[in-house]
């Protein structure tokens, strides 16, 4: 049993001034993992002053200083890498394949940033106006529990490449993945309080984040419901602020798709992450005319996925993170049936031999309408619906009817009509053909998945207040 009982706080790690425990239970085995001691809003303030005295002089650093910090940093999690893979696999149940591509997305986060710092130019003329782009002060990063450490460098990689210095929430249930990841950065050697962790609830320090008025912007990716939590409060202080929020995300078979190579990689869309991914493909939309052929080859790929043990590298869906997750996703499975959807492969309860963890098996629905709640909220979990079409423009007007829109699939033998039909999708991402991260173009949501983007330039000006001098 491990305690968690250190926060870090302007370059050290301190006991916080909480005394709430929270405890970590496995997924694979509800057994107790170990616990962590909160922190609450007088740790987050101590934070938040930690990073404001830092910006003072970190705001003002070279391009080339703060590459080498990014180096650093990147080099501090090479050097731990199967730590850091072992305890995605352990405390969150990720599989050990979902964990390693969650590695790489870290390193490329540090990648993509250093690139960018490399040409990006903070100094443009804009008119007669000479228009300085300045770091937009303390960061308020604010992580949920389904990618924790790969979203941390997703976002401190960018704040620290702006110049700008970071307050970060994790979510509590992954506070030991987080703990690793800090001794990483501490490490690096960076200045004092250029990146501060406190453990902790949302509505304590996650609340005091979104209404501090030394926090300039916040960074969040989590639920649309706490998403427009955050929204609201950070409004009263007009701060700045990114949101990556939830989905439902479609993924289009045209009628010419080569369906050999189009069901595996639906299949994998679906159950990334054991579907516990904003951007997982979970509405497969199929020509009504190809419903049998894709009925069968979804059946025969669907049982093929081995789930189980996250531990071991041939798993391709583990369990949920908690009991509230796996009860969510069950009651879900239920209300697919009482809407008159049917199941072709999965079903209610556990596999066999499963059950003393959060284990789902692996659902596909079909007979879905897209106005089913199936079809329309984020189930967070492998459940997949089927939904027929008979045109390409019917295609494109369900996958369109939705509140989300992080992001969207299209598979054809045709490259031109694939790329037609992706230039109307209303999403912040379309993968065409192929699955996969661009840490150098933007992410983010259309519509309710979100505001703002992360990666490529635009998410680095996410992190930047333009001065224009006019002289
Ligand atoms: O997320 P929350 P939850 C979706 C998914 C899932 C559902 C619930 O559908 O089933 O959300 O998950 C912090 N002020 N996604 O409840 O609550 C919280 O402590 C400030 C989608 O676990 O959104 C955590 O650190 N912060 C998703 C973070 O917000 C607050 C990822 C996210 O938690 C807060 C996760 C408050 N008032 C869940 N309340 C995605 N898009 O990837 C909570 N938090």
């Amino acid at each position: 049993m491990k305690t968690i009982d250190k926060i870090y706080i302007d370059g050290e790690f301190v006991a916080p001034k909480g005394t709430d425990y929270f405890n970590l239970i496995s997924p694979t085995t509800n057994l107790q993992l170990g616990k962590v001691l909160l922190g609450n809003e007088e740790d987050t303030i101590n934070a938040i002053n930690g990073a404001k005295k830092a910006f003072k002089t970190f705001s003002k650093t070279t391009k080339e200083e703060r590459i080498e910090y990014l180096n650093k940093m990147k080099s501090s999690i090479e050097k731990r890498k199967q730590e850091l893979i072992d305890i995605v696999t352990e405390e969150y149940g990720g599989t050990f394949q979902f964990a390693s591509v969650s590695y790489d997305y870290m390193l490329k986060s540090f990648d993509s940033a250093i690139q960018l710092l490399k040409t990006y130019p903070f100094i443009k003329t804009m008119g007669e106006s000479e228009v300085q782009m300045t770091p937009i002060g303390v960061v308020g990063i604010i992580i949920p529990w389904n990618s924790s450490n790969g979203f941390i460098c997703g976002k401190l990689a960018t704040a620290i490449a702006a110049g700008c210095t970071a307050v970060i929430k994790p979510s509590e249930m992954s506070a030991q993945q987080t703990q690793l990841l800090a001794e990483c950065f501490h490490e690096a050697g960076l200045p004092k309080g250029v990146f501060n962790i406190v453990n902790g609830l949302g509505d304590v320090v996650g609340a005091e984040i979104s209404r501090n008025s030394d926090i300039a912007k916040i960074s969040f990716t989590g639920s649309t419901n706490v998403g427009k939590l955050i929204a609201k409060e950070a409004v009263n202080t007009m701060k700045r602020i990114t949101l990556e929020l939830g989905g439902k995300s479609p993924n289009i078979i045209l009628d010419d798709a080569d369906l050999s190579k189009s069901i595996p990689m639906a299949v994998a869309a679906a159950f990334m992450n054991s579907g516990q991914a904003c951007i997982a493909g979970t509405r497969l939309l199929v020509p009504e005319n190809k419903l049998e052929e894709v009925k069968s080859l979804i059946t025969k790929t669907v049982s093929a996925v081995i789930v189980g043990n996250p531990k071991n590298p041939e798993t391709t869906v583990g369990p949920m993170v908690s009991q509230k997750q796996y009860d969510r996703v069950q009651s879900y499975i239920e209300t697919g049936l009482n809407e008159g959807a049917e199941i072709l492969i999965g079903g209610l309860g556990k596999p066999d031999g499963l059950e003393n963890g959060n284990f789902v098996k692996p659902t596909v629905f079909v007979n879905v309408k897209n106005q089913m709640r199936i079809a329309r909220e984020e189930i967070f979990g492998p459940v997949l619906s089927i939904i027929t079409y008979e045109s390409e423009e019917e295609a494109i007007e369900i996958a369109n009817d939705t509140t989300y829109g992080p992001q969207a699939y299209v598979s054809s033998s045709n490259e031109d009509r694939a790329y037609n039909v992706a230039s109307q999708l209303n999403a912040g991402r379309v993968q065409i053909n192929k699955l996969g991260h661009d840490p150098m173009a933007p992410f983010g949501g259309f519509k309710q998945s979100g505001i703002g983007r992360e990666f490529g330039i635009l998410g680095l000006e996410a992190y930047l207040e333009p001065r224009a001098l006019i002289r």
